[in-house]
């Protein structure tokens, strides 16, 4: 028989707990700030890391929660699509950052996101001790599309929603898990990018923030330093100069389109750095970039 571990030192000390007594103290005003308040919060595909990162995020949100936020999580998936793709032996391309959909993708698109990457979200939450549901936008026509772009096949313009369905979750202290899949009127099933549809639902609530978790740690400027606050003007002049390009252009216009249609502010940050969501919302640190007029 193998030798039994020793005991693990405890090496928590009282000095430990008097800072963390501290900690909570000092959140005190940003708490009282976020009470009431929406939040939607975009998990991408690429910011869901480990089973512990997912246990933390799901700890986050449901603490969010307990303290007087309306979470609304609207997540991605797009690698979780493309290895079930790679498995179907499916090709796929993207167009101007978004997935050339045809019949056989929406299929497998839907049950990658509203089955494997929703349900391992509310599970997560369950497990933390939050009352979390499973929903993709064709639930109580919480976003209803349209074809974006013949040339893109499936993917959903989002046009319609109904932000008092989920404000009866929130009365219901449920946090509502949203998978970026829509319903046509013509009854077809639209694919909607993670972030179009965290920004479009955000706007339909007027949320108060909304959380871009990606795998970035925000706007950089010209000197390679993450912007910790900018407004959308700036945002505009710095893709104008090329400062913004490439990936974090998709990000931006969600941020500016969001912020246009009434959402108060937009922040991008890194969902893979622990506890991104806490330090954001509680702390004067702050994390990544937060955009507002
Ligand atoms: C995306 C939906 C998932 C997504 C896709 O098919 O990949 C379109 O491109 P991330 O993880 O947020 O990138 N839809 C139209 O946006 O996932």
């Amino acid at each position: 028989m193998p030798e039994e571990e020793p005991m693990k030192k405890q090496t928590v000390t009282a000095e430990d707990w008097i800072a963390a007594a501290r900690t909570l103290n000092a959140a005190l005003p940003n708490l009282q700030r976020y009470d009431g308040a929406t939040v939607v919060i975009k998990l991408g595909g690429h910011a869901m890391g480990s089973d512990e990162a997912m246990e933390s995020f799901a700890r986050d949100v449901v603490l969010m929660q307990q303290v007087g936020v309306n979470p609304v999580i609207v997540h991605g998936g797009g690698p979780q699509i493309n290895q079930m793709l790679e498995r179907l032996t499916i090709k796929s391309d993207f167009v101007g950052g978004k997935r050339v959909t045809d019949l056989a993708t929406v299929e497998v698109v839907e049950m990658v996101l509203s089955g494997l990457v929703n349900k391992r979200i509310v599970q997560a939450i369950n497990a933390a001790g939050g009352k979390g549901v499973g929903l993709s936008g064709k639930d109580a026509n919480l976003m209803v599309c349209e074809q974006a772009d013949p040339a893109l096949g499936f993917v959903g313009k989002p046009v319609g929603f109904n932000p008092d369905f989920l404000r009866s979750l929130h009365a219901a202290e449920i946090i509502p898990v949203i998978a970026p899949i829509g319903g046509g009127s013509d009854g077809a099933t639209y694919n909607v990018n993670g972030d179009t549809a965290a920004g479009a639902i955000a706007a339909s609530l007027k949320a108060d923030r909304l959380l871009l978790l990606t795998d970035v740690s925000g706007v950089k400027d010209n000197t390679g330093e993450i912007v910790s606050e900018i407004t959308p003007e700036q945002i505009r002049q710095m893709t104008d100069d090329g400062v913004i390009a490439g990936g974090m252009i998709p990000k931006t216009e969600t941020a500016l389109a969001a912020i246009d249609d009434g959402v108060r502010a937009v922040v991008i940050l890194d969902g893979r750095a622990p506890n991104a969501c806490l330090l954001e919302l509680y702390t004067e640190h702050g994390a990544g970039s937060l955009i507002r007029p």
